[in-house]
């Protein structure tokens, strides 16, 4: 037997990103987040507004109404909303969302959430706390494992409420102290239909609203299929995997858990390419 040097999970590397994401992919890379503008169109952008109450009064509904949810710090968010109407499982493939995660992650990228942030102007919103999107993480990775993107849906600005940054806190473990976070905190100012694309370590907090409407947003965190869903996207969605060997492992058909070994086993002998 020969000892041939091979290798298994080792991605390519080195990828060359497309040309168009250069500026974009610096500015996550160095102070951990950047937009992409006139990505949804006002006529869109409107009926996600309309879709995503919709579906939160339906979730209110499921857990027995909305204080339930205000107890466990989960008012104003309608979760998973891919798998209530299809326009948002559009908006979670979108292809600059999608174009902009494989530039940053790889090939190799699940879905972890899709969450619908609804700030009102008269309530505190618990997402307005400063955080990582990779929760209780204090440590620091040489590249991103997992990339948010975040769809106005709203003017952002200090006054309705636009999500505030610490730039380039994706490379520090800790979180600094109250006040310098208060002095280096960086609103971007963006129109309605754009996409805030940034590491998931960055610490980041939805603003408050001072505006007289309410100020919604969808965000997704999009990791290495190391990471899990934080819902199983495939079993709420109830269907067969997509065709589309890289959507299935985008939604979380390919890397999900399964029940047991041969279960595992033979969801890969299911991959392989017919010969
Ligand atoms: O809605 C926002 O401005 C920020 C949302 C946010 O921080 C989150 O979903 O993690």
């Amino acid at each position: 037997m020969t000892d041939t040097m091979g290798a298994y999970g080792i991605a390519a590397s080195g990828q060359d990103a497309p040309e168009e994401f250069a500026g974009l992919l610096e500015e996550i890379r160095v102070r951990g987040y950047g937009a992409l503008t006139g990505v949804i169109d006002e006529a869109q952008v409107a009926e996600l507004n309309a879709a995503m109450d919709a579906i939160y009064a339906a979730q209110c509904a499921e857990v027995g109404g909305e204080a339930a949810l205000a107890a466990i710090n989960d008012a104003d968010i309608a979760r998973c909303l891919l798998a209530c109407d299809e326009r948002f499982l559009a908006l979670a493939t979108h292809p600059s969302l999608i174009a902009v995660a494989r530039a940053v992650l790889g090939e190799n990228v699940v879905l972890l959430m899709q969450n619908g942030v609804i700030n009102r102007p008269d309530r505190a919103q618990f997402q307005a706390n400063w955080h990582r999107d990779l929760n209780y993480q204090h440590w620091v990775n040489s590249k991103p494992i997992a990339m948010s993107a975040l769809v106005c849906l709203e003017d952002f600005n200090p006054t309705t409420g636009g999500t505030a940054f610490l730039p380039g806190s994706h490379r520090f473990e800790d979180f600094p102290s109250q006040a310098y976070a208060q002095s280096a905190a960086v609103t971007p100012i963006l129109p309605k239909g754009s996409i805030i694309v940034f590491d998931s370590m960055v610490f980041h907090r939805a603003g408050v609203n001072r505006s007289g409407g309410v100020r919604r947003a969808v965000n997704h965190v999009l990791g290495a299929p190391i990471l899990a869903q934080q819902v199983d996207i495939p079993a709420m969605l109830g269907a067969e995997a997509p065709e589309d060997p890289w959507l299935a492992g985008y939604l979380g058909y390919r890397w999900n858990p399964v029940q047991d070994v041969a279960a595992w086993r033979r969801r890969k002998i299911a991959q392989l390419a017919p010969r």
